[in-house]
């Protein structure tokens, strides 16, 4: 099989309530910049990352996608992905640039969509073509009810209702407000909605300094808190080590982290329980299954974090031994032709071949920017 065409696209999908914010985002739009690679079989491979929806970073990451991956891609065997992979990750000039930001964001998008053309070849979907099995339950928990822009009245609403009616094992909900005292106010009413028995986790995305997330983090066990996620600065490794050694609640993170040496580095310090890889950080399927193994090997659960809104970590989750427990948002659920679904709390099993990632025509049509 050879690669024919690098077709960039860009798509902007609002999200389900016209703005979310959470300490340091506020988003309205989801971005997906990505690629549709053509293949002389008449495979079409499908690959996207995920933004913030910012046009003028979404066009230099499909520029890199179709002007210097491009050229790599064309006449190549798509079913060859570590190799391939290992060409674009290691080509000297975008090696140079950028070894994380635009150049991976848009490596995550190609290594994607040759993932979703091999398993598309292989007639099956991405799960199974990584030997995984579908009687693998997957829990999920939403975290799209838990936005720092919400009140604690509709914070307690959202949270009631996807554990009550709609049978979410958990929900998550962002903190990092400028008072952390009412954080606590909020982590406290929702625990005290849901009950004890679903799991509940906070985010503080990356916004707190080392003291308050000691002061504040001490807390959070009184409310059962499953984990805490980025506590502090992506990057800071040293802090949330001593951080890890200094409260109760296990640490989450990893949605911000590009590399697998950065996974490595804060696995090995003991900085980090819940290890969550996203593929379309990391550069794309391949590096995000690299990340796993090493979680595996340390013994650590990995709970991806969704750029992508689940549609290829679901099949990650049901393949990976590592994994048991995903996200939920569903700002992309309209776009696909195998939405990602939940039923009664857990995941379904995707059936189409592929990564589930094939767009629907009037997707790519209705929200296309480029
Ligand atoms: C805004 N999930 C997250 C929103 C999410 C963000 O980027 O999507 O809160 O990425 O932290 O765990
Ligand atoms: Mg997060």
């Amino acid at each position: 099989m050879k690669i024919t065409g690098v077709e960039p696209f860009i798509l902007h999908v609002p999200v389900t309530r016209s703005k979310i914010e959470d300490s340091t985002h506020s988003v309205t739009y989801w971005g997906a910049p990505g690629v549709i690679l053509d293949t002389d079989a008449g495979i079409r491979g499908y690959g996207y990352t995920g933004t913030h929806a910012y046009l003028p970073l979404d066009r230099l990451i499909t520029d890199c996608i179709s002007k210097t991956y491009g050229p790599l891609l064309i006449g190549e065997d798509p079913l060859e992905v570590q190799h391939l992979w290992r060409k674009l990750y290691h080509f000297p000039p975008a090696q140079w640039v950028g070894r994380s930001g635009i150049t991976h964001l848009a490596l995550s998008a190609v290594d994607i969509a040759l993932w979703d053309i091999k398993a598309k070849a292989a007639g099956m979907p991405l799960w199974k073509l990584l030997g995984g099995n579908a009687s693998k339950k997957v829990a999920a928990y939403n975290t799209d009810g838990g936005w720092l822009n919400w009140t604690v009245e509709q914070l307690v609403a959202d949270a009631r209702q996807m554990v009550e009616e709609q049978g979410y094992r958990g929900v998550k909900i962002k903190v990092g407000s400028p008072d952390p005292g009412e954080d606590l106010v909020r982590v406290e009413a929702v625990r005290r909605a849901i009950g004890p028995r679903p799991r509940l986790m906070v985010d503080a995305n990356g916004r707190w300094d080392l003291t308050t997330a000691i002061n504040t983090g001490r807390h959070l066990r009184d409310y059962d808190v499953y984990w805490l996620e980025e506590p502090l600065w992506y990057d800071d490794l040293a802090g949330h080590a001593r951080l890890a050694r200094s409260i109760e609640t296990p640490i989450a993170l990893g949605e911000q982290l590009y590399m697998r040496d950065s996974f490595r580095d804060f696995i090995q310090a003991g900085a980090v329980h819940f290890v969550q890889a996203d593929a379309v950080r990391l550069a794309g399927i391949t590096e995000w299954w690299q990340v796993a193994d090493l979680a595996l090997a340390h013994h650590l659960p990995v709970a991806p974090h969704i750029g992508d809104m689940m549609q290829v970590h679901l099949h990650l989750t049901i393949a990976h031994p590592a994994c048991s427990l995903l996200e939920y948002i569903p700002w992309l659920r309209g776009c696909f032709e195998e939405p990602a679904t939940v039923e009664e709390g857990f995941f379904t099993v995707p059936q189409q071949p592929g990564a589930g990632t094939t767009f629907k025509p009037s997707a790519l049509e209705k929200y296309g920017v480029a």
